[in-house]
């Protein structure tokens, strides 16, 4: 019965251009002040709304979007999830989020399509052999599931890839994590959108932060283009601008901006099984469930804030793909794109408070916070609701670029920064 009239309310909709169909989330005003706001509506701010929310009973709550909900590097990356860090810190961190994607789309009530189909990382030399025989013994004795596969044993799972050892960089094993996988990015950031607004959260969009108010040390609100909002907590997750908020702060973050760009090509039938990462030839590849090939490379190295990128990436990349699967050479690639990472000196993200009271910043996650979506918001939702970190969180403070306790883990990002 139930299906019956979903039918009918499918037809009835399409006819009617959706005038009847009711709203996911709320469009409201926003309110002279609420109990805590958060700057961006990306993935990770709409997460940390959600869990303020759910867990910890904050619900006056307004997430601030200059643009769209998930239209900054949410919908721009290539979905890949995985938890394969080699520190503990790290590797804790991606892991707690990994398990919240296995449960995501029942807690969201809201299919994010999270496939586990599986994620490879590539060696192409003897180094890069060691560095994945040593990450994946430090996933083993952390409990994240992780093999090492020999170049016969990645041609069983992708019969595609080329693994001549003729090649100019010859396959000569991989790390594998069968838990690692894709999800469907902006399904993320809706799904947390309705299920905060459900608590009662407004999300607020085409609301620009334009400055961080303060007041004898002590956060009290923001300027935005839709007038002043106070609070006495704000969390600042904006990903590609952190930097720019930060300065609205008076505060420097110790962040570079650069474009990472994607592509995706012409959908084919299913032809590949798994995601396959390789750092050392600047390629990355996988299939999205509407056939495209789904293709990133290393970031752009100048700096800079335009969302495009430059053609030698490409070039570049595409090369390095065709190399790993000839048979792609005459596939048409449809779309390019490109976001803005900020990236930390050790490629790992700043989950922490600041010297402004009140004032939070979750930043810093570079190539590779997609798949820290559901974790970050967890983490960050703890930390301004208690004001202190959480375990999960605590070494990835701020004050670690002045003790010197960086967490190396560009050997794991999965793209080069
Ligand atoms: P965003 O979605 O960018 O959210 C931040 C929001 O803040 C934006 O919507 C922006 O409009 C808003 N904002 C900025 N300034 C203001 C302001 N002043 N006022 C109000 N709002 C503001 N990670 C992975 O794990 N796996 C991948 O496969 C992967 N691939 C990637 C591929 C590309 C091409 C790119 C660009 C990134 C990729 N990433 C990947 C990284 C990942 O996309 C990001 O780390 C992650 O999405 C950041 O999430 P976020 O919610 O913080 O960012
Ligand atoms: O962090 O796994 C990753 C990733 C893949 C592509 C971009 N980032």
């Amino acid at each position: 019965m139930k299906n019956k009239y979903s039918i009918f309310s499918l037809a009835r909709n399409a006819v009617s251009y959706h005038q009847n169909w009711s709203q996911a989330w709320r469009s409201p005003d926003p309110k002279p002040a609420y109990d805590a706001i958060i700057v961006g509506g990306g993935g990770h701010g709409l997460a940390t709304a959600y869990y303020l929310a759910k867990e910890h009973s904050i619900a006056r709550v307004a997430v601030l979007e200059k643009g769209w909900i998930g239209g900054g590097n949410t919908g721009r990356n290539t979905t890949i999830v995985r938890s394969n860090y080699l520190w503990d810190e790290a590797a804790y961190l991606y892991e707690k989020s990994l398990k919240l994607w296995e449960g995501l789309s029942q807690e969201l009530n809201y299919n994010v399509m999270f496939s586990q189909r599986g994620v490879m990382n590539l060696g192409h030399t003897l180094q890069d052999m060691r560095d994945i025989v040593r990450r994946s013994s430090a996933n083993q004795l952390n409990g994240i599931d992780s093999e090492v596969l020999t170049p016969a044993q990645i041609k069983d799972i992708e019969p595609t890839i080329n693994t001549s050892q003729k090649a100019r960089y010859p396959i000569l094993g991989a790390s594998f994590q069968p838990r690692g996988g894709v999800a469907r990015h902006d399904a993320v950031a809706w799904g947390f959108a309705r299920g905060a607004d459900r608590y009662g959260v407004d999300v607020i969009q085409n609301c620009e932060v334009t400055g961080i108010r303060q007041r004898n040390g002590s956060v009290i609100g923001v300027d935005t283009t839709q007038g002043f909002i106070g609070a006495p907590k704000v969390g600042v997750v904006a990903a590609g601008h952190s930097s720019v908020l930060a300065d609205y702060a008076g505060l420097r973050m110790p962040i570079e901006s650069h474009p990472l760009q994607a592509l995706v090509s012409e959908p084919l039938k299913p032809v590949l099984n798994t995601v396959i990462m390789s750092n050392a030839v600047h390629g990355y590849i996988s299939q999205s469930d509407k056939g495209e090939l789904v293709v990133g490379a290393g970031i752009d190295s100048y700096i800079g804030y335009g969302q495009r990128g430059s053609y030698s990436v490409i070039e570049g990349n595409v090369a390095a793909i065709v190399e790993l699967f000839p048979n792609f050479s005459r596939v048409r690639m449809l779309r390019q794109w490109g976001g803005i990472v900020d990236v930390c000196p050790d490629a790992c993200p700043i989950i922490s408070l600041t010297p402004v009271k009140g004032l939070y910043f979750n930043c810093g996650w570079g190539t590779g916070g997609f798949k820290a979506t559901p974790g970050s918001g967890w983490v960050f939702a703890y930390t301004i609701a208690r004001n202190a970190p959480h375990d999960l969180n605590a070494a990835f403070d701020l004050n670690r670029f002045y003790t010197g306790a960086l967490i190396d883990e560009h050997g794991a990002a999965g793209v080069a920064h």
